[in-house]
C-alpha cells in the first residue's frame, strides 16, 4: 500500500478511509514513524499550502485535521511503546483566548513519535492551567506554548512570565510557536526556543537530552 492513499484520504477528509487505510498499513507491517512521516504528516502539510489562508476552506481543514486526530488514535498505542525509549515529559497547550488546535495537536504527535510523554491541556489554557500541571508533573521537562492569534500573544508573555517565576532555578525550557511568533519575540519574553515548524521543534528538544 502507498502512503500516499493516506494522504489523500486526509485531504479528501474521509476520515473512515482513513482509518481504514492505517489498520490496512500496519496489517501489511508498515513501520508506524513511515505512517506517520509519509503518510499523516505530509497531508497536513499539503493541506495548510492549499488553504492556508483561505477562510472559505475551513470546513475542509476540520474534515482533514478530523482524520488526523482519528487516525492518529490507531496509532497512538503503538507511538507509546515506540522506537525511542521515553526521553522526557513535555506540557502542551494553546494559550487563554486561543481556540486553534491543529497545530498544536501536531506537536503533540510529533514529540510523541520522538519519544516524548505528551501532557496535552487543551486550547484556551489559563496561566493559572499551565501552572497546575507544572505542579502536578514535577518530572516534566519542557513547556510547550502555542498561539495562532495576535490577540492572544500577550497572554503567552503572561504565561512565560508565570512559569519563570514559578520555576526560579530554571529547570524548565519553554518552548513557543504559532503563526505570529517569532524569534524575536520568543527571545523577548524569555522563552528558551522558537521553531517554525513542528518538527524542528521535536528534534531540538532531542537536542536538549543528548
Ligand atoms: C483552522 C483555522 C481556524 C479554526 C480552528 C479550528 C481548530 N479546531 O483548530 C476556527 C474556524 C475555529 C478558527 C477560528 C478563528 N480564527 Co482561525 N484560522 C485557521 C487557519 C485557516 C488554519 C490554522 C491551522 O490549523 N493551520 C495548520 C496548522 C498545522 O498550522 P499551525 O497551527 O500554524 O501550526 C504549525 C506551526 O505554527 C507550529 N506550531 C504551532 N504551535 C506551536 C507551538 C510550539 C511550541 C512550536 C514550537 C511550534 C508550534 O507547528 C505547526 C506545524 O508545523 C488559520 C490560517 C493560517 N494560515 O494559519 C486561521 C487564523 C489563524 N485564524 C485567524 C482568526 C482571526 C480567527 C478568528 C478570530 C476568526 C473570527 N473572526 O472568529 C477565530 C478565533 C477563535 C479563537 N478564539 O481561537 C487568523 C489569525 C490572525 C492573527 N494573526 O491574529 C488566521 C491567521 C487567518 C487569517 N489569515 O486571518 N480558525
Amino acid at each position: 500500500m502507498h502512503m500516499e492513499d493516506i494522504s489523500d484520504s486526509i485531504m479528501n477528509g474521509h476520515y473512515k478511509d482513513t482509518q481504514e487505510l492505517i489498520r490496512q498499513a500496519l496489517k501489511e507491517g508498515t513501520p508506524v514513524t513511515e505512517i506517520l512521516m509519509q503518510g499523516l504528516l505530509p497531508a497536513m502539510r499539503r493541506v495548510e499550502e492549499l488553504y492556508g489562508n483561505q477562510t472559505l476552506y475551513i470546513p475542509n481543514i476540520l474534515a482533514s485535521a478530523r482524520c488526523m486526530k482519528r487516525g492518529l488514535e490507531i496509532l497512538q498505542p503503538y507511538l507509546e511503546c515506540g522506537e525511542y525509549a521515553p526521553v522526557a515529559k513535555v506540557i502542551l497547550g494553546t494559550v487563554q483566548g486561543d481556540l486553534h488546535e491543529i497545530g498544536k495537536n501536531l506537536v503533540g504527535i510529533i514529540f510523541r513519535s520522538y519519544g516524548f510523554e505528551v501532557v496535552d491541556l487543551g486550547v484556551d489554557v489559563s496561566e493559572k492551567q499551565f501552572l497546575k500541571a507544572i505542579r502536578e508533573h514535577p518530572d516534566a521537562s519542557i513547556v510547550l506554548i502555542s498561539s495562532l492569534l495576535t490577540t492572544t500573544m500577550r497572554e503567552m508573555r503572561q504565561i512565560v512570565k508565570a512559569i519563570r517565576h514559578y520555576d526560579r532555578e530554571r529547570r524548565l525550557k519553554i518552548m513557543v510557536g504559532g503563526g505570529p511568533v517569532t524569534q524575536e519575540f520568543a527571545d523577548e519574553i524569555g522563552a528558551d526556543a522558537y521553531t517554525e515548524t513542528a518538527l524542528e521543534a521535536a528534534k531540538l528538544a532531542r537536542g536538549f537530552f543528548p
